[in-house]
Order: structure tokens, then sequence, then C-alpha cells
């Protein structure tokens, strides 16, 4: 799929694309990132991309013009590759992202969507106090934060969402099991992990790790993952519940605990 951002700072993304094991989804373009970079959308000599609200009030705006030219320009340009592809119009329209604090909170089920979808999506990364609203109301169809904290910017959060799409792309993760084992895919937490060495600075490892008794450890994993996520989350332990995500094994175990 492919997924086209605007943003002032285009060069932010390209170190994180060649990093890590993301790095074969972006370069293979299984998923496909084309970086459009705003101040080449600007009409006078001085590339500018912003100004003062309307109104008054601290900040700048992003000027709707410029916006309103790097989309059209990303709508040509991927109108031109799917008759290179020859599929034009078969491609749905892409669904057009704004990164904003206002949003709804990016969820594992909106990253396994956009994983498993062909036309991807335009994201679209603000800067300053935010968007020229009437650019907003005509063309975006979807606002995603990233939670209730102050960023200073969209980008971070597209490369977020970038990443956690790739990690989805087959043949991305070595281990094809470890993403059905993610926390939220079966909506808990994980459990604690421990490797060599079996002692250190005096502290062992739990000892059922060590016994070789697989059902018992599956079973010691899951109990972790059900009281960690109690305590921690108790938000995602009702949720797993009212989904019939939990066996009756562990609303035994959950009972005989208090939790
Ligand atoms: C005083 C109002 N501020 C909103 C909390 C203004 C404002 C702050 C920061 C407007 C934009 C930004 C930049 N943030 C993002 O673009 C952003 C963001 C975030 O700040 N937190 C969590 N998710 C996101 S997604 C985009």
């Amino acid at each position: 799929m492919r997924f086209d951002v605007l943003t002032l700072f285009p060069e932010l993304f390209e170190p994180s694309l060649r990093l890590g094991v993301t790095r074969r989804a972006f370069e293979s373009r299984q998923v496909d990132v084309q970086l459009w970079g705003l101040r080449d959308f600007a009409d006078n000599a001085y590339r500018r991309v912003d100004d003062r609200p309307f109104g008054g009030g601290p900040g700048m705006v992003m000027l709707i013009d410029p916006l309103e030219r790097a989309l059209a320009a990303v709508h040509a340009a991927r109108a031109a590759a799917d008759i290179a592809a020859a599929s034009p119009s078969t491609t749905p329209q892409p669904p057009v992202i704004l990164f904003s604090p206002a949003g709804r909170p990016l969820t594992q089920a909106r990253v396994q969507a956009f994983s498993r979808s062909t036309e991807g999506a335009i994201l679209i990364c603000g800067r300053y106090e935010g968007l020229d609203q009437r650019f907003v109301d005509r063309h975006v169809t979807e606002e995603i934060s990233l939670g209730d904290f102050v960023l200073s910017g969209g980008e971070l959060p597209a490369l977020t969402l970038l990443d956690a799409v790739a990690r989805l792309m087959p043949g991305v993760l070595n281990d094809e099991k470890s993403h059905q084992q993610d926390s939220f895919s079966d909506g808990l937490l994980d459990c604690p992990h421990y490797s060599r060495p079996e002692v250190h600075a005096g502290e062992g490892v739990p000892s059922v790790l060590m016994s070789g008794h697989h059902a018992e450890i599956a079973r010691w994993r899951r109990e972790q993952q059900l009281t960690a996520t109690a305590r921690r989350r108790p938000d995602l332990l009702e949720k797993a519940r009212r989904e019939g995500l939990l066996s009756r094994q562990d609303l035994r175990l959950l009972s005989k605990l208090g939790l």
C-alpha cells in the first residue's frame, strides 16, 4: 500500500524509514512512503506556509493554499501510478488523515485495518497551532491523536503509524507469531521475559521457566498477563471480558485472586 505524507519536515522521516526491522517493508515498497515537503507548494518568494490567525491569539496557522496544492499533487501522482499499473479507478480513494491532538486515539485495530488496505492513506502533519479549518472541513476524512499529551507537530505521530503498520506486513518480523502475541491483539498486556544469564547479581529467574514443562509455562505466562493487566490496566481487562477474549480458566483464576 501507499502512504503519502504532507509535512514541513520531510527530512525527519528519512532516517527512521532506513532503520530496524521495518526497513525491509519501506525499502521494498511493500509500504510505499512518498514524502511531500509543503514548502515546495508555497507561492511567494519567502516560501511562506503559515500566517497569523484571524481574531488574534498566539501562534500561527498553516495556510490553505500550499496544503491544497500539495494534496492535488498527491492525487495526480496516485492517479498516474494507477494508470502505470494498468489499474485506473480500481484503487479506492485513500482516507485523508490529519494528525491532531483533537483526533480519536490511535488503536491497534485501526493499525490492523491500514495494514490490510490496498490504498493506504494520505497523512497530513500539522505544525504550529493547526491548519486553516476550511482545509480540514473540505478534505480531511479522519483525525487521529496519539494520546493526551502535547507534541510540537504531527510528524512523530505519522512515523508512529507507519512503524506500527510496517511491522504487521508479511515477512517483516522474523517470528510470525510475535504479532499474534502482541499486547492488545489478545487484549492483554504482555508477560515478563528472561534470558541468559540464569543468575544475575544473585537474582535467578522464575523456576517454572527452567522446568521444561510447556503447559505449566504457558499457564504461568497467562497468569502473569492477567494479573499485570488487572493491576495496571483494569480498563483493558474489562474490555477483554466484554469481548469474550477470556477463557473459563482465565475467569476462574481471576476470581480466585479476587480480581
Ligand atoms: C492550546 C491548544 N493546543 C492543543 C493541545 C495547541 C496545539 C498543540 C500542539 C496544537 C497542535 C499541536 C501539535 N500536535 C500535534 O500535531 C499532534 C499531537 C499531539 O500534540 N499530541 C498527541 N497526538 C498528536 S497527533 C498530532
